[in-house]
């Protein structure tokens, strides 16, 4: 296996271009054949053909019908290279391959008993040789022959042409693409499945089949992907004006799956956990994570398909501008301003602080090992914001126009972030030159914020100054072009008219000033009283704010602020002070108080009755330790809990009444509707019978038990079971084994119970973890199972990094175990160690040294390793 890097500025333009690829494909129960016959043309005069592959057993090649003997081409671990070609010829190759003892889930391979595929990123070499890089776009024709009883539907992207019987007890089906792609968007699905239909109908007229497969007696939990798959069919029409472009949408659910999901051209193959959803068996959670990812990879039909990617550093143009779609889609679904909140919430707890760790990487990266590593939040979350602060310099008018323009421009090719970024900011005027670095620097630049005012000058100054820590490879950075949207208040909490040289409206009538020096500085005049600023509202760009804001302010704003998202994010700012102070005096053994001024506010929001639950729900919401472990400069796991229980006690004991009293108004309400108002509301009074539960306090207690006992959806007793999950107690074990009789055979559903285990912070959660992993329940093969166990128990900060246990090693050992089967489950466990570099002395050389056996595993895949490397 190759450990070098690769690099952007190697990148050259493909030497051969494909007319067309007839795929034919023989799937057999101990092996596959794969026939692949290509119309190509030499683009550069003298050029060898070199093909990429990865493990298929070659069988044959043919130029013009002609075999090749072994002298005439040069086979390699990686490559196939042929020397001498003629200018135009058809090659043929044959491949052989074993899906079946495919346990990386990369290429083809069976998940109980279905043959499907995963070829993004670079997987669609592991099936044959080709040129597998997103620039090298082509038509393909598929035929897919298998036994009928055992693979009655045969799926591949584009037109279902027709299906032949061969009258052996096989048939053959017929598909092809009118659409030119590359290959990471092939697919192929055969297997025994159950299907629901319905048809959209576009704006000019097409009539669109939707099909979603699952498992046979799965199909009634299909219909809310299906409901969400029209929506977003809908919503892109509006909002961008994109159409669907086949007669045929196909979504299939399966078991085992590494990601969440896969846009393939006209065949979209879903993670089970993101398609199957009823009451009793998906949350509210799960019913938003399902419409949101059901639009994303529908979305992706417009920004991924028809415009693809030049090359894999350019992964954000898809996947960072896709995200974007799909904010914007369910802040149009749900609510803009809570759905603002929860993305920057998202951004802050995983992109934060890869930003500020050993694996910090540009948003556009120009080297790597490894190109499955660059599906990081750092690609598409902060890719997100990069396309979001684009439409906040524009305005949203100026954004459709330059949406509009990228796609006239560039529909059927192959092309990089800064060929988006000239679209839109060409038609707008706009100059993005400097703005690019947000594409080519790493890390998280702060804003420091200084205010003054004058009264005898009745003038306000705002002092702006930015700067961004190195990041690896990145000692120095530029000053980044930073959009951040402002407002000043006036006693009232009325915005006053901006009139200063910096300060300019965008296309929606906001504020903006757009940064672009390390110092700038903004006078305000005629301000009669010192104004409220309110500043990275509705969080105009991805930095820190670094603002020494007076309390009596910040409360203000708390109340006052008409941007809802700097209310709840100024109340963030003094939860998160208050967290710091806890835990200083926590590791300094001193008694744990906290400030009133904050729990009295909290409950005055919570008897407003002006306030919405969803708002209520996010203001209830404390700083996740992951993004305080981020600001704390070590991550002490015990006092990390005292804090944490201390202040959750503290605001279950001054809020008493008001929590139980939100608890009873929306508890048994619509238990069957999960309609976004109604998942808030039920949001809202479970986190209350949460915080409640923290005095341990008998009655409340007695109410969690009930809920779950009373449970009429997931949602309610998930909730009831997580508080449960908690307690040294018989209802504990009741309840979990309950649970699990339940749902024994149902594995999307049994991962739920897994995850309340490993994510409790009781202190026994390592033993039950381990235990856990030998439960018969438990495949370690299958990523959904090691996700919701193991990855769970990696994201709990404070049983994760106990000084108490060796959590560290038992990771290791997991780690070294599952990257022999399957690289890409196994380095997405590596984030666990994220944080080694706050560890305690003692901790650190702990987590160090387990780091450093892994890293000696010989055989260790290049994607472990280059995340776990770097730490050492
Ligand atoms: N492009 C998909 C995500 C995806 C990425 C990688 C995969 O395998 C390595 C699979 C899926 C998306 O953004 O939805
Ligand atoms: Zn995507």
């Amino acid at each position: 296996m190759k450990q070098e890097k690769i690099f952007l500025k190697d990148y050259k333009s493909p030497d051969f271009t494909v007319d067309n690829v007839n795929l034919d494909f023989i799937l057999n129960e101990d092996f596959c054949r794969v026939i692949s016959q290509s119309q190509v043309r030499k683009t550069t005069p003298g050029a060898p053909l070199l093909l990429n592959g990865e493990g298929p057993k070659l069988i044959s090649i043919k130029v013009d019908g002609k075999a090749l003997d072994s002298s005439q081409y040069e086979l390699t671990s990686e490559e196939l290279m042929v020397k001498d070609v003629p200018d135009q010829f058809t090659l043929e190759i044959e491949t052989e391959l074993q899906p079946q003892n495919n346990t990386a889930l990369e290429g083809l391979y069976k998940s109980n008993g279905i043959f499907c595929t995963q070829c993004e990123a670079q997987s669609f070499r592991t099936i044959t040789y080709f040129w597998d890089r997103p620039d090298v776009m082509t038509s393909y024709s598929v035929t897919i022959e298998a036994d009928k009883t055992k693979y009655p539907v045969l799926l591949s992207n584009g037109d279902r042409l027709k299906v032949e019987d061969l009258g052996n007890g096989r048939h053959k089906a017929y598909w092809k693409d009118p659409h030119k792609k590359p290959c990471y968007l092939f697919a192929l699905v055969a297997g025994d499945l159950g299907v629901i239909r319905d048809t959209f109908t576009t704006r000019s007229g097409r009539k669109v089949n939707l099909e979603v497969y699952a498992a046979h007696g799965k199909q009634d939990r299909c219909h809310h992907a299906m409901e969400s798959l029209k929506k977003s069919m809908k919503w892109d029409e509006e909002a961008f004006g994109l159409e669907y472009d086949l007669n045929d949408y196909m979504i299939v659910a399966i078991d085992d799956f590494n990601a969440g999901a896969m846009e393939n051209k006209g065949l979209n193959i879903f993670n089970s956990r993101l398609v199957l959803a009823d009451t009793a068996s998906a949350t509210d959670t799960d019913f938003f994570s399902i419409e949101s990812v059901v639009a994303h990879e529908y979305f992706h039909n417009w920004t991924g398909n028809r415009v693809t990617l030049r090359d894999w550093f350019q992964l954000s143009l898809k996947e960072g501008l896709t995200v974007f779609r799909d904010q914007e889609f369910s802040g149009d679904m749900t609510d803009r301003g809570t759905q603002r909140i929860d993305d920057v919430d998202g951004l802050r707890a995983a992109q934060f602080a890869e930003d500020a760790g050993t694996n910090a990487h540009p948003v556009r990266p120009d080297s790597c090992m490894s190109v499955d590593n660059f599906f990081t939040s750092t690609i598409y979350e902060k890719g997100a914001e990069v396309i979001r602060m684009m439409q906040t310099i524009v305005g949203r008018k100026g954004f459709r126009k330059g949406m509009d323009e990228y796609f006239r421009r560039h529909d059927g090719q192959a092309v990089t972030t800064e060929d988006f970024a000239a679209a839109i900011s060409e038609p707008n005027g706009k100059d993005f030159t400097q703005f690019r670095r947000w594409y080519s620097q790493a890390g998280t630049p702060t804003v420091k914020v200084q205010e003054a005012y004058d009264a005898s000058k009745k003038e306000y100054t705002l002092t702006l100054e930015q700067s961004c820590a190195p990041t690896p490879g990145q000692p120095t950075k530029e000053p980044f072009h930073i959009p951040l949207m402002v407002a000043l208040l006036d006693k009232q909490g009325k915005e006053l008219p901006l009139n200063a040289k910096g300060v300019h409206t965008n296309s929606d009538g906001k504020y903006i000033i757009e940064l672009r020096e390390a110092r700038e500085v903004y006078t305000f005049t005629g301000m009669n009283e010192k104004p409220v600023l309110s500043i990275l509202r509705e969080f105009s760009a991805p930095v820190t704010l670094q603002w020494a804001a007076a309390a009596d302010d910040l409360y203000f704003l708390v109340e006052k602020d008409p941007d809802s998202f700097n209310r709840r994010e100024m109340a963030q700012k003094l939860a998160s002070d208050i967290y710091s102070d806890l835990i200083a005096k926590a590791r300094k053994k001193e008694a744990l108080t906290v400030e009133p001024r904050f729990l009295k506010a909290l409950n005055a929001l919570l008897l407003d009755t002006k306030a919405s639950p969803a708002f209520k729900a996010k203001m209830l919401q404390l700083p996740s330790l992951h993004v305080l472990a981020q600001k704390e400069a070590v991550l002490d796991a015990n006092a990390f809990y005292a804090a944490r229980n201390a202040f959750r006690t503290a605001i279950a004991k001054e809020c008493r009444q008001a929590l139980l009293d939100t608890y009873r108004q929306y508890h048994g309400v619509e238990t069957k509707n999960h309609d976004s108002k109604v998942g808030a509301h039920r949001r809202l009074k479970n986190m209350a019978l949460g915080y409640l539960a923290e005095t341990k306090d008998p009655e409340i207690l007695k109410l969690a038990s009930e809920q779950y006992w009373k449970a009429e959806n997931l949602t309610d007793r998930m909730a009831a079971m997580a508080i449960l999950a908690e307690l040294d107690s018989p209802e504990r074990t009741k309840a979990l084994d309950h649970f699990y009789q339940e749902w024994k055979n149902d594995s999307v559903v049994l991962n739920k119970w897994f995850t309340v285990q490993a994510t409790s912070l009781r202190p026994h959660t390592l033993d039950e973890v381990k235990a856990l992993t030998k439960h018969p329940a438990f495949n370690i093969t299958n990523p959904n199972n090691v996700y919701s166990l193991l990855r769970a128990f990696g994201s709990n900060l404070i049983r994760f990094n106990d000084p108490q246990t060796d959590a560290f090693k038992f990771y290791a050992d997991c780690i070294i175990e599952i990257d022999a089967k399957n690289p890409q489950v196994a380095s997405r466990l590596c984030a666990a160690f994220n944080f080694v570099q706050k560890l305690e002395p003692a901790m650190k050389d702990r987590a160090l040294s387990e780091i450093k056996r892994i890293v000696a595993v010989e055989t260790l895949s290049k994607n472990s390793r280059e995340l776990l490397q770097s730490a050492l």
